[in-house]
C-alpha cells in the first residue's frame, strides 16, 4: 500500500525542491487555488526560492470550494507537478505553506492577508469571477460578488472586496500596501483590477479608494501554461512517479512563460531566475497571447467540440481543423504591433506543437466555457485592429460563427451539452427559437462588442452566413469547406 504524500523525504531526491520548504517564510497569499496556479506562479515561486531562497511561500486561497485546501492540508501543501511532453517528468512543490477556504467565514485569511509578513496578493479566480466593469474601468455593482460585498464590506465573499478589506485592515494598523499581482488572461489585467478596487472602496470609504490610488500596485502579468483538469489518471500516473499517493496532484504542459512589469514596491521572489520575464512592454505580450493562444482556442474549442473533437490533440490531428487552427493565429498575428525579439510566424508554429501534445488531455468542452467573458478580448479586439490594419477578417468571423453556435444551443450534430456562461440565460434568452440572422442580430447588440465592431457590418454578414451553414449542416462539413476555401 502507498503512503499519502505529506513529507518531502517520501519521495525520491531528485523530485525534491532544490531547498528546505519548512525554514522559509510565508510572503505571498494567493486567491484562487486551482490547478492553473499550482502549475504555474507555485511552480515558478518554488524554482525561484530554490535559485534564490527568500520568505515567499504562499498561502492558498480558495474563495468558494474547500476541496483544494482539504486536498493539501493532509499533505502539508505538497503536490506533485506532472509535465508532460516528449517526456514524463514529475516534481514535488514545496512553495505552498497553508490553504484555506474563505466561504462562510473569511476573517481567518483577511488576517493572513494583512499580516505584515504578507507582500504580495496573487490572484486567478478567472475572468468572470472579478465583477469588472471592464468599459469604465470600475466594478460592477450589479455582479453577485460585488453587489454581496458592497452590502457586507467587512465580511467578504468576492475577491475585489476580500483585496479592498485586506487593505482597509493594513491601513488601519499602519502596515504597508501589499502588491497585488492579478494573473488571469485578461488584457492590461493589472489596470482593470485596480479600476475595479479603487472603484469598489470609493462606495464605500472614499478616503481608502484615494490610498489605495495613490499606494498600491498593481503590476500586470502575462501568465501562460496548458494546464487540464486533473483527473483520475492524473493522481494515479503521480503515483507510480513518486510512489506516493498524492490527491492535490496536477499535469501540465513542459511551457511555462510569466511575463512581469517590474513593480512591487515591498519586493518580490526573484522570478527571473524561474524563467520569467520583467518588461514594461506587458501590455504587447499579454494581447499577442490572448489573441493567438487564446482566440485560437476559442474558435478550436467551439468548431472542434461541435464536430465532435473532445479534447485539443483531437482537433490537431484533423488536418481540416488544424488548417483553421494555422489561419487563425496566422491572422490574430497580424494584428499584432511587433514586439522586439519576437517572431510571431515562429510562436504561432510553437503554439500549433503545443496545441498538439498527444501527452496533454485539454477538453474542448472545458474551453469552451464562458465565451461571453472571453470573447472581447480574444477575437474582437482582434478585428478592430484587423480592419485598422485591413487584415482579412474571415478567420475571426468563422470563430464568432462557431462562438454562436455554441450559445445558440443547437445540437443537430453533437450530444446535448449544457451551456456554461455566467450569462448563460442572458445568451439563451437571445438566442432560442432564431435563425442565423436572428442569433447574430441579438449577440452583435448584447454588448459583448465594442461600437466599432458593432457596426462593422460586413463582418457581421460574414458571420451570418458561416453561422446559417453551421446550423443547417454537420460542423465536419463546414469545416472542411472553409478549410478548401482558406488554403485555395
Ligand atoms: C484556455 C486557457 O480555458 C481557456 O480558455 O484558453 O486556459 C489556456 O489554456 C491558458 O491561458 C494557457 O496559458
Amino acid at each position: 500500500m502507498t503512503m499519502r504524500l505529506s513529507t518531502l523525504s517520501q519521495v525520491p531526491e531528485a523530485m525534491r525542491p532544490g531547498y528546505d520548504p519548512a525554514a522559509q517564510g510565508t510572503g505571498i497569499v494567493h486567491l484562487g487555488l486551482g490547478a492553473f496556479h499550482k502549475a504555474h506562479q507555485a511552480a515558478m515561486t518554488d524554482a525561484a526560492m530554490a535559485a534564490a531562497g527568500g520568505d515567499w511561500r504562499i498561502f492558498g486561497v480558495s474563495l468558494r470550494s474547500p476541496r483544494a485546501s482539504e486536498e493539501l492540508a493532509p499533505q502539508n501543501g505538497l503536490y506533485t507537478l506532472v509535465e508532460k511532453g516528449a517526456e514524463t517528468r514529475a516534481r514535488v512543490i514545496g512553495a505552498i505553506s497553508g490553504a484555506a477556504c474563505s466561504a462562510g467565514d473569511p476573517a481567518p485569511v483577511l488576517a493572513r492577508m494583512a499580516d505584515p509578513a504578507v507582500r504580495i496578493v496573487s490572484v486567478t479566480v478567472t475572468e468572470k469571477a472579478y465583477g469588472l466593469d471592464r468599459a469604465a474601468e470600475g466594478c460592477d455593482p450589479s455582479h453577485p460578488a460585488i453587489a454581496a460585498d458592497l452590502a457586507q464590506p467587512e465580511a467578504p465573499q468576492g475577491v475585489i472586496g476580500m483585496i479592498v478589506r485586506a487593505l482597509a485592515m493594513r491601513r488601519a494598523a499602519g502596515t504597508p500596501p501589499f502588491t497585488v499581482l492579478c494573473c488571469d488572461n485578461l488584457p492590461d489585467n493589472g489596470r482593470l483590477l485596480r479600476g475595479a478596487a479603487v472603484d469598489f472602496a470609493r462606495r464605500t470609504d472614499p478616503e481608502l479608494a484615494a490610498w489605495i490610488a495613490a499606494e498600491v500596485a498593481f503590476p500586470s502579468t502575462m501568465v501562460d501554461r496548458i494546464t487540464p483538469a486533473a483527473t483520475a489518471e492524473t493522481l494515479a500516473e503521480a503515483a507510480r512517479l513518486t510512489g506516493c499517493d498524492d490527491l492535490a496532484a496536477i499535469e501540465t504542459e513542459p511551457f511555462c512563460q510569466w511575463v512581469i512589469e517590474d513593480d512591487f514596491p515591498t519586493g518580490r521572489p526573484a522570478w527571473e531566475a524561474a524563467g520569467a520575464i520583467f518588461t514594461e512592454r506587458v501590455a504587447d505580450f499579454e494581447a499577442m497571447k490572448l489573441r493567438m493562444l487564446n482566440g485560437t482556442h476559442s474558435m478550436l474549442a467551439y468548431a472542434g467540440f461541435h464536430a465532435g473533437r473532445a479534447f485539443v490533440r483531437d482537433v490537431m490531428a484533423d488536418p481540416a481543423l488544424a488548417a483553421l487552427v494555422r489561419r487563425h493565429l496566422a491572422a490574430a498575428a497580424a494584428t499584432l504591433p511587433g514586439i522586439e525579439g519576437i517572431d510571431t510566424a515562429a510562436y504561432a508554429a510553437a503554439l500549433a506543437e503545443r496545441f498538439g501534445n498527444p501527452a496533454i488531455a485539454h477538453q474542448t468542452f472545458q474551453i469552451a466555457m464562458d465565451g461571453s467573458e472571453k470573447m472581447p478580448q480574444r477575437i474582437f479586439s482582434a478585428l478592430a485592429d484587423a480592419r485598422a490594419r485591413e487584415v482579412d477578417c474571415r478567420a475571426f468571423a468563422f470563430a464568432t460563427a462557431a462562438w454562436a453556435r455554441h450559445v445558440s444551443g443547437s445540437v443537430h450534430d453533437c450530444a446535448p451539452y449544457e451551456l456554461r456562461d455566467p450569462r448563460a440565460g442572458a445568451l439563451a434568452a437571445a438566442t432560442s427559437g432564431k435563425d442565423a440572422a436572428g442569433i447574430v442580430d441579438a449577440l452583435r447588440h448584447a454588448g459583448f462588442v465594442s461600437a466599432a465592431v458593432a457596426g462593422d457590418d460586413a463582418f457581421w454578414i460574414s458571420v451570418r452566413n458561416i453561422l446559417a451553414e453551421m446550423l443547417a449542416r454537420p460542423m465536419a462539413e463546414v469545416i472542411a469547406a472553409e478549410a478548401q476555401m482558406a488554403a485555395g
